[in-house]
């Protein structure tokens, strides 16, 4: 009965878009996990960009698979930013939280790079990837300036 109860509690808030911080145990959980997924975001864009830039030989096949982690990856930090996770281990500057209308349009313009990035990507050839990287890692630098202490 209490299994049954529990299933269909979590059931139940996936159905309705839990909220986010739900989904962690403790805020510090919340926290080590938005920046383990910027950490893993960060090596493979840096791959993407070492060949964007000619620091590194292009390679089609390379270049889509890191495209597609850093596309996948990049869904993920945002629910990590729920409630009581401004504080502790975190650059994350209150602006987050105080204009949070801002913040998700920022996180939203980067996922809409990403997405234009991975499609570049999948083109197979540098010039396209060139052109989308340089817009990509523009909107994560917007990110960092106005939403992440130094
Ligand atoms: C990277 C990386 C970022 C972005 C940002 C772009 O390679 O790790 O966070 O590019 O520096 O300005």
């Amino acid at each position: 009965m209490k299994y049954t109860t529990s299933c269909a509690s979590a059931l139940l808030m996936l159905a309705m878009g839990l909220p986010a911080q739900a989904q962690f145990a403790k805020p510090e959980d919340a926290i080590k996990y938005r920046k383990a997924s910027f950490t893993v975001m960060a090596a493979h864009f840096g791959r993407l960009g070492a060949m964007a830039n000619g620091r590194a030989p292009y390679d089609a096949k390379a270049a889509a698979d890191n495209a597609d982690v850093v596309a996948t990856l990049a869904k993920l930090p945002w629910a990590a930013f729920g409630e009581g996770t401004d504080k502790g281990d975190t650059r994350a500057k209150p602006e987050i939280w105080k204009e949070s209308a801002k913040y998700k349009e920022a996180a939203d313009k980067m996922q809409a790079e990403i997405v234009k990035l991975n499609t570049a990507a999948k083109a197979g050839n540098i010039d396209a990837l060139k052109a989308a990287f340089g817009p990509a890692a523009a909107s994560c630098k917007a990110c960092h300036d106005n939403f992440r202490k130094d």
